[in-house]
């Protein structure tokens, strides 16, 4: 079998989607996701005018030494452009893969480890009683954990409580992010209460998380890790920015809340220290982010060895097939922590029909051969990409803080 195109859409059904379709000379295409939240252009790019060209008539089965030529051979390693490329590139690889063989793809990740994999959900609110109202939703939905987060007295827009980045209907150039604004301090004091009132409110059974987005020093972290120890979290997510994978042998010598890391991680190398010497019990990266299919099942080998789990990041900013290629994987392995799934808008659901399906807060990759999913290209061509912007994050003094 041999590739004979390999080409980028870029669809924005609700939001930006980037997503490569390789087509081989026996008819067998497949499907990878190269979304990269405000940035997918520039991974559009990368795909389009450096890959495709070197995939046209090389046999698409080799996919191991095709994601090492795409790594090593570019001489320039690592990152989220040049990851989330190779990551779609791996996937589509593997699609075809699996469809050659008749099989879904987890069949050739080793087969089913479990039935069902598990999800947990997003709840958000402006304030306490909007909070319940968002986690009574999820469990009606029968979402098995919860993520829970709630805007902070004091503040405007605080990260998950608005719907920020949206699409705007400006042209290209003139399209800004939005400002959020932080106080670290009236987030230590709030945090805490909220999750007082949840516990209160909802029992002691529920599976809460958290996320702190990368806000907090690690000697921050430390003490929110503390001071959440009585609600029993399932974790505490991206708690300090962990490029400084240092800070969190900190966090960790003072708090036994669970920790979560690594939706901005492209490489095992960005969790060497973190994984071995087990400063963390969940590794979050994204199929699309992490180079594939093939690294991140790597990954989470190295994690399993410390004990640590996987959790997928699932935002809505991951296609369809970047959440499909993360369905197979979390069914396939041993070490399967949670899958985090915020589901998509019914227009987006068109564009890409998909195998996997949502039930009762659990997900299934179904038994389509393959991923199990497919790019509807006249719907996509109809929706066009729309430029939108991550927010930035600024301290009441304009301070930029991280996001
Ligand atoms: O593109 C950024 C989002 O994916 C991120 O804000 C979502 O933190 C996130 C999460 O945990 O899903
Ligand atoms: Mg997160």
């Amino acid at each position: 079998m041999k590739i004979v195109d390999a080409k980028v859409v870029v669809t924005s059904p609700g939001r930006n989607f980037v997503t490569l379709k390789i087509t081989t000379d026996e008819g067998i295409s497949g499907l990878g996701d190269a979304t990269l939240n405000g940035r997918e252009l520039a991974v559009a790019s990368y795909l389009q005018d450096h890959v495709a060209p070197l995939l046209v008539g090389i046999d698409p089965h080799r996919i191991e030494d095709t994601w090492q030529s795409l790594y090593r051979g570019a001489y320039w390693r690592r990152g989220p452009v040049t990851m989330a490329a190779i990551a779609a590139v791996d996937v589509a690889l593997w699609d075809i893969k699996a469809k050659a063989a008749g099989l879904p793809l987890y069949q050739l990740l080793g087969g089913a480890s479990r039935e069902r994999v598990g999800t947990y959900g997003h709840a958000n609110g402006q304030d306490i009683p909007e909070l319940f109202d968002s986690i009574r939703a999820r469990m009606a939905e029968g979402y098995p954990a919860i993520r829970i987060q709630t805007g902070i007295p004091g503040l405007k827009t605080v990260y998950g409580v608005h719907h920020s980045a949206g699409a705007t209907a400006v042209p290209h150039q003139q399209a800004r992010p939005v400002v959020e604004d932080w106080d670290t301090a009236a987030y230590l004091r709030h945090i805490p209460t909220v999750f007082e009132a949840v516990r209160n409110e909802f029992g002691p059974e529920l599976p809460l998380l958290h996320d702190a987005h990368h806000r907090l020093t690690p000697i921050q972290a430390a003490q929110l890790g503390k001071d959440l120890e009585p609600y029993r979290l399932f974790w505490l997510e991206d708690c300090t920015p962990a490029e400084d994978q240092d800070g969190l042998r900190l966090v960790r010598r003072h708090t036994t809340t669970p920790l979560a890391i690594g939706e901005v991680f492209n490489s095992v190398y960005d969790y060497q220290t973190l994984v071995s010497e087990k400063l963390i019990d969940y590794v979050r990266s994204a199929v699309t982010h992490f180079g594939g299919v093939s690294p991140l099942k790597k990954l989470f080998d190295f994690a399993a060895q410390h004990q640590i789990k996987s959790a997928i990041h699932g935002p809505e900013d991951i296609s369809p097939v970047g959440m499909a290629a993360a369905i197979h994987l979390d069914l396939a392995i041993h070490n399967f922590g949670i899958q985090e799934y915020a589901g998509y808008t019914p227009l987006t659901d068109e564009v890409f029909p998909h195998a996997y399906t949502f039930t009762d807060g659990y997900l299934h990759p179904g038994e389509a051969p393959g991923i199990g999913v497919e790019l509807d290209e006249d719907l996509a061509a109809a929706h066009g990409y729309e430029a939108a912007y991550l927010p930035v994050n600024r301290l009441l003094d304009g301070t930029v803080h991280d996001w």
